[in-house]
């Protein structure tokens, strides 16, 4: 995995100029631009490498930057999820929307998060078991981040990129986040599977938090869709967390074979995120997902935040809510 540090100066110099942030869940614009002013001062190096991730085809899938500054203080993570506004400082916050604004811009959609656009990825006692962000007791499957669309195809306006920036760990620190980037999968499977993935064969699952809110629960399935597309050296990888169906006995086969190529130690990147890391995630070319592990509920669990990113919003216009940066 790309993995790029910052030096203690550099990461405590930008600390000191996040502290003074206003607060984004008041003033999210205002907040972009303080943090982009803070953000374009670093060394030119670390600009490029992190400008290039999000613009190149041939750039990695995920990378991982680490030592990033942290806040003095934290509140008790929240055990619903919800957002936390009243606080001292906002640097966590800062080093997400600063890298974010590096990768495109950031986006909400109505049916995620409530349409907020700084979301927090947190276990919720409630949604333990789910295929979701929400969960720790089950395997979160390999997958990428999908938005319901009426078009019946769910990975057409969802997010290009998403960023996971820690704030605090799992006590244990047992919750990992695994990312396999297509290019890797199509090298490892057998090409018999690879053309299976590519034939528009499956259904994939609308979002659990789509579900739950406006389908009762019910499953929410995709038009046939493929789980490859693109060119052999670039593919396009889309797989639904929430479930997906090969219509075919050997569609099923080779979802079968993804998955337990996913889970093998050679194929996939792992990372136990600690606070001070931010993992950059391209959410079309390759595949994440996140490990078991064992909250509390009592204010010390894990707590991620997170965006959703894309490079163009005006392909999204149709969907918008008349609210800006927030879609259907
Ligand atoms: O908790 C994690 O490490 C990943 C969760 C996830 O899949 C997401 O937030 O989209
Ligand atoms: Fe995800």
């Amino acid at each position: 995995m790309k993995q790029l540090a910052l030096d203690d100066k550099l990461s405590k110099d930008m600390g000191l100029k996040l502290r003074s942030i206003h607060s984004p869940y008041e003033t999210f614009e205002d907040s972009l631009v303080q943090v982009y002013k803070i953000f374009a001062e670093l060394p030119a190096s670390v600009l490029k490498d992190i400008m290039a991730f999000s613009r190149f085809p041939e750039s990695p899938g995920v990378m991982l930057l680490e030592n990033m500054p942290q806040d003095p203080e934290l509140p008790p993570t929240p055990t619903d999820g919800a957002p936390v506004t009243r606080r001292n400082t906002f640097v966590g916050e800062g080093i997400l929307l600063g890298l974010t604004q590096l990768l495109g811009e950031p986006v909400g959609f109505t049916s995620e998060k409530s349409g907020n656009l700084i979301h927090y990825v947190t276990p919720v006692e409630s949604g333990s078991y789910t295929q979701s962000n929400q969960g720790s007791k089950v395997f979160l499957n390999y997958h990428n981040d999908s938005i319901h669309d009426e078009s019946g195809f769910f990975h057409r306006f969802n997010p290009d990129f998403l960023i996971l920036h820690c704030i605090r760990a799992d006590k244990d620190g047992q919750a990992l986040t695994y990312y396999v980037d297509a290019r890797d999968l199509c090298r490892a499977l057998p090409d018999s599977v690879v053309e299976t993935l590519r034939q528009p064969v499956f259904r994939m699952a609308a979002p659990s938090t789509y579900s739950r809110e406006r389908a009762k629960g019910g499953q929410v399935w995709s038009n046939l869709v493929p789980i490859l597309s693109g060119p052999a050296e670039s593919p396009e990888v889309s797989i639904a967390a929430n479930g997906v169906k090969g219509e075919t006995p050997e569609a099923q086969q080779a979802l079968e074979k993804l998955h337990a190529t996913c889970d093998d130690e050679k194929v996939h990147n792992k990372v136990a995120l600690k606070p001070g890391m931010t993992l950059l995630i391209n959410n079309r070319k390759g595949l994440h997902a996140r490990s078991v592990f064992e909250p509390a509920f009592d204010g010390s669990d894990r707590w991620l935040l997170r965006t959703y990113i894309r490079r163009n919003l005006w392909e999204m216009r149709h969907r918008s809510v008349g609210k800006q940066r927030v879609f259907a």
